[in-house]
């Protein structure tokens, strides 16, 4: 399908038809169709742009990127089907990153992809495509890791996580830091620094903060963040742009067309907005 940049929904349609077509490939799930689909109803609410709060998220997660003694980002098959580019650029500008595949739906043929995926982006080391070690308190494949990342990380970054290993992270005494447009998920609410937001723009201004830093550069000490604040500013700006939509006027009726058009051989009936 053609898809024309006029388009009011263009930039949406596009993300949806490379995660289709990412789908078709085998790199992501149909169930991460589903989740970009949820994350699409808290971006629509949230305005479509990065906000403030996350903004500044965004800046404190390149600065204890930079704290960090072993920082680890986690991508699974939507991350790299969406942010492959951008992680590959935070793989550059922070020392030490180490970018692991980790899925919920794994298959060795998939962990290859997602690593396939990165590489082709400019990663230059991709772990977790052989997991060497399991996460104790998880039931889900997202359990297993590499002993030489997640394993062993002081902090971790988590894209499209899920609550249950983001509090199992957290119970290993690592950092974690997630990048989730629902404010109200449990990843969002477990994260030490949440970010809400969707995971291109996120990891895009990451990288532009990061790149900001010489590379040999390091931050001495993680500098504080106010979660609660954070994710109560993500909801205060949700609730603002529904009270505002409250009071909007619908959309008119295009010119010349005062009342709806009566379909032909079905008198009385109104035609239905397809
Ligand atoms: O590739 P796999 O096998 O590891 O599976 C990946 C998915 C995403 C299917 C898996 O992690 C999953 O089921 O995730 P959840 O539990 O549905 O959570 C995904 C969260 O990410 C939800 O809270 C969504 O709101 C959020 N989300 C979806 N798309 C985006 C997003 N957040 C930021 N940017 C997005 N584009």
């Amino acid at each position: 399908m053609r898809l024309s940049p006029r388009h009011p929904r263009f930039a949406s349609l596009k993300v949806r038809s490379i995660l289709a077509e990412a789908h078709r490939k085998g790199l992501v799930v149909p169930e991460g169709l589903i989740a970009q689909g949820r994350g699409e109803a808290f971006d629509y609410f949230l305005g479509e742009r990065s906000t403030p709060g996350a903004r500044r998220a965004e800046r404190t997660a390149a600065e204890w990127l930079f704290a960090a003694r072993h920082p680890v980002v986690s991508v699974n098959g939507n991350v790299a089907a969406l942010a492959a580019t951008e992680v590959a650029r935070l793989a550059r500008a922070v020392p030490g990153l180490d970018v692991e595949v980790n899925l919920f739906h794994r298959t060795g043929s998939r962990a290859r992809l997602v690593a396939e995926t990165l590489r082709a982006a400019g990663v230059r080391r991709v772990l977790g495509v052989r997991p060497s070690a399991t996460l104790p308190g998880l039931t889900s494949d997202r359990a297993r890791v590499d002993r030489r990342g997640i394993l062993v990380a002081d902090v971790c970054l988590v894209p499209l996580e899920d609550g249950d290993r983001t509090e199992a992270l957290r119970a290993l005494g690592k950092r974690v830091i997630s990048v989730d447009l629902n404010p109200l998920s449990r990843t969002s609410r477990a994260a030490d620094l949440p970010i809400v937001d969707d995971v291109r723009r996120a990891f895009a201004e990451i990288a532009n903060q990061a790149e900001r830093w010489p590379r040999a550069s390091r931050i001495p000490r993680f500098v504080p963040f106010d979660r609660r604040a954070a994710l109560a500013e993500a909801l205060s700006t949700i609730a603002r742009g529904l009270k505002r939509a409250a009071t909007r006027r619908p959309i008119a009726r295009p010119r010349g067309r005062a009342s709806p058009r009566r379909a032909r051989g079905n008198a009385g009936r109104t035609r239905r907005t397809p």
